[in-house]
C-alpha cells in the first residue's frame, strides 16, 4: 500500500477514537486540554503550578506521553492529582487509542474530571495532527527557545486555541522580541488567544487559571 494511504488510514482510525473519546467526555462534562511544545519548555512546570492554584477546587487528573521514564506522571502525583504515564513506545507523538487504553486501565481515577490535563510527547511536529479528543490544544513555547518558532512550526501555532508563552521570568536574560511572536501567532491564528506566564515567579498564572476555568464554565453549560 502507498505511504499516503497508509497514512490516511492511520488518521482516520485515529479520528474515529478521537470522537468516541470527545463524546465520553462531553457526557462526562471534562473539559480535556492537549499540551504540546518542544522538549523542557516547561509543559510539567506549568501543570505542577496550575495544580497548586486550582485542585483544593476542581477534580484534576492528567495523562504524560513520553517515549521513556515514568518522570512526569510521578511529578503530577507529587503535585497532588492521579496521573498516569502513557509510554509511546518510540512513537513522536498520543494517539486516541494510547489515551483510551490508558484511561480505561485507569477506571474511576481518570473519570468524571472537572479538567483532564494531556502532556503530549515533547516536539511541535508530530502531535499537531492527532486528535485526541481533547476540548482544544494549547502548544507552549519558552522564551529560551527563540522568538521565531511560529513561523517555522505554523501548524501547531495555528491548530492550537491558546498559545502560552512561558518562562517570561527569562526575557531579562535572552534575547526574545515578544511583540514578534504575538504578531506571527496572530497572522497564522487570528481568533488564537495567547498568555504570557513564569510558573516560577507565578506571573500570568491567574490568567492561564482563569482561561481555564471560563472554558470549564462553557462546558458544563454546553
Ligand atoms: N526559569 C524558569 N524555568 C522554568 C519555568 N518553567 C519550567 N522551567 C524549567 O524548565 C525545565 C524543563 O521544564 P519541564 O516542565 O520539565 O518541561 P517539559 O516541557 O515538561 O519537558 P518534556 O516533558 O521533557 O517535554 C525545568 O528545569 C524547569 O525547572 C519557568 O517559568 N521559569
Ligand atoms: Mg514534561
Amino acid at each position: 500500500m502507498p505511504e499516503v494511504d497508509v497514512k490516511q488510514k492511520v488518521l482516520a482510525a485515529n479520528q474515529a477514537a478521537a470522537a468516541s473519546l470527545r463524546e465520553a467526555f462531553r457526557a462526562q462534562k471534562t473539559l480535556v486540554v492537549n499540551l504540546i511544545s518542544s522538549p523542557g519548555s516547561g509543559k510539567t512546570t506549568l501543570l505542577e503550578a496550575t495544580v497548586a492554584r486550582m485542585k483544593g477546587r476542581f477534580r484534576l487528573g492528567g495523562l504524560d506521553g513520553d517515549i521513556a521514564t515514568e518522570r512526569d506522571a510521578d511529578r503530577l502525583r507529587r503535585a497532588g492529582i492521579p496521573a498516569r504515564q502513557i509510554l509511546t513506545g518510540g512513537a513522536c507523538h498520543l494517539d486516541a487509542r494510547q489515551v483510551d487504553a490508558a484511561l480505561a486501565e485507569e477506571g474511576d481515577r481518570l473519570r468524571g474530571l472537572d479538567v483532564l490535563f494531556i502532556e503530549n510527547v515533547g516536539n511541535l511536529i508530530c502531535p499537531t495532527g492527532y486528535d485526541l479528543g481533547e476540548d482544544f490544544k494549547v502548544v507552549l513555547l519558552s522564551t529560551a527557545e527563540g522568538d521565531d518558532k511560529p513561523f517555522k512550526y505554523p501548524a501547531i501555532f495555528s491548530k492550537a486555541s491558546v498559545t502560552v508563552l512561558t518562562k517570561v521570568d527569562l526575557l531579562p536574560h535572552v534575547d526574545f522580541d515578544v511583540a514578534a511572536v504575538k504578531s506571527q501567532v496572530a497572522t497564522l491564528n487570528p481568533a488564537g488567544r495567547l498568555v504570557e506566564v513564569s510558573a516560577r515567579t507565578g506571573a500570568g498564572m491567574d490568567d492561564w487559571c482563569g482561561l481555564l476555568e471560563a472554558e470549564l464554565g462553557k462546558k458544563r453549560a454546553s
